[in-house]
């Protein structure tokens, strides 16, 4: 017999749950353990967590699809709590004429334009915090603060009711989990924060220069339809800010408990990107999304039906010592090209560009002032089923004298 079927080892394990959501390494050890891939019984969903194998589900997009929700709700059978994404939530063919509009409006030719500002920017408000004396909030002085002040204008949406975007993305990504305490607590703001952010869509409502009139200008050209220009706006929104708050704050939380990186960026700034990619390896900030296969599929000698739901562990494979050596290191040595933190494939993060321009600002600057960075209290983790955040990072902080 060569068509040997294995049982497919089950794990009574929640990902969702408080404790697991609080340090999430020991069960993705279990799971990567386990084997190739692992039936969740909690949820009736398949997982896996070893790099091989969520490398290959990422980039089998055919066998493995988004449209059906890349959240535990299957959409073939549950309403979305909103309308789907024309990006995250669908396949090719649908998926093709977004993504390559958005490709060209969040890609490097098009950020060379904020760059200069950005940085200037970013030494702005580390030159603030810093004023302000030695000890302070990584969290929300700088993680949030920073791309809260380049990102929104970049979009070009008015300053009235920026502080929505950050409860909306929240709600957003506990919404690919299950219905529990966590989407149960947000729930009661999501009629305002929908019709927020659709109202921040429209063309009218959006600046004459900037992501939000790019798209719109893409839809005057016919590469994508007028009807499609507000959902892509909506992307920026859903995707754009919670995302880079929390690996900014992964960066920095890494870099107060490494102070021998710290020094190595010192020495060498140039390192920003790999530090920022590095973090996204180290801490995952996206932790999971799911995918729905779309015929039966053998993962190892595991047998997986069609039309099940199969949670892809991002993390886990970022720290699979499979793949990477000494994966719980902070290094940045290493080269972390590879890791699936940003996903892989088709649907691979389209603002990663975005992404690390605002990282390469902020740790320029902290780079230029910053001696040495520390703890000086216990951070407190924010929890989101999806997201992997920090809500306060209590530094104290060096500074050399203000450069001239
Ligand atoms: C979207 C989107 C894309 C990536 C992540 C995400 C909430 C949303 O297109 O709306 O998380």
């Amino acid at each position: 017999m060569t068509t040997l079927e294995t049982p497919c080892p089950v794990h009574d394990g929640d990902p969702f749950s408080r404790a697991v959501l609080e340090n999430p390494l020991p069960l993705h050890a279990e799971l990567r353990d386990a084997g190739p891939v692992v039936r969740l019984r909690r949820y009736d969903v398949y997982a896996v967590a070893r790099h091989e194998q969520v490398h290959a589900a990422l980039t089998d997009w055919q066998r493995f699809q988004s449209a059906a929700g890349v959240g535990l709700a299957n959409f073939r059978t549950e309403k979305p709590w909103r309308p789907p994404s024309l990006l995250l939530e669908a396949d090719p063919p649908r998926h093709d004429a977004p993504r390559r509009v958005l490709s060209k409006v969040l890609g490097p030719r098009a950020l060379r334009h904020l760059r200069e500002r950005w940085l200037a920017d970013a030494e702005e408000l580390v030159g603030r915090v810093l004023a302000d004396g030695p000890r302070f909030d990584a969290a929300t002085a700088l993680s949030h603060a920073f791309p809260l002040r380049v990102f929104p204008d970049a979009v070009g949406i008015p300053v009235d009711g920026r502080e929505n975007l950050l409860p909306y993305g929240d709600h957003a990504f506990n919404a690919f989990g299950p219905d529990n305490d966590l989407v149960a607590r947000g729930a009661p703001r999501v009629p305002e924060l929908s019709g927020w952010v659709s109202e921040q869509c429209r063309r009218e409502v959006l600046a004459p220069e900037g992501f939000g009139a790019e798209i719109w200008a893409a839809g005057d050209r016919g590469d994508i339809t007028h009807e499609q220009a507000p959902l892509i706006v909506r992307s920026l929104l859903t995707a754009g800010v919670d995302t880079t708050v929390h690996a900014l704050s992964a960066v920095l939380h890494a870099f107060a408990t490494h102070p021998d990186q710290w020094r190595r960026l010192r020495e060498n700034p140039g390192l920003a990107r790999v530090a920022f990619d590095e973090a996204a390896r180290w801490e995952s900030p996206v932790q999971t999304f799911f995918r729905t296969t779309t015929t039966e599929v053998r993962v190892g000698d595991v047998r997986i039906p069609e039309g099940h739901k199969v949670l892809m562990f991002l993390a886990a494979a970022n720290r699979d010592p499979r793949r990477w050596s000494d994966p719980d290191a902070f290094d940045l040595s290493r080269d972390p090209s590879g890791h699936v933190g940003f996903g892989m494939g088709l649907h691979q993060c389209v603002g990663q560009h975005v992404a690390r321009l605002e990282a390469e600002a902020l740790l320029t600057a902290l780079a230029r002032r910053v001696r040495t960075i520390e703890l000086a209290g216990t951070p407190e983790r924010h929890l989101n089923n999806t997201l992997r955040a920090w809500r306060s990072l209590p530094v104290r902080v060096r500074t050399d004298r203000a450069p001239a």
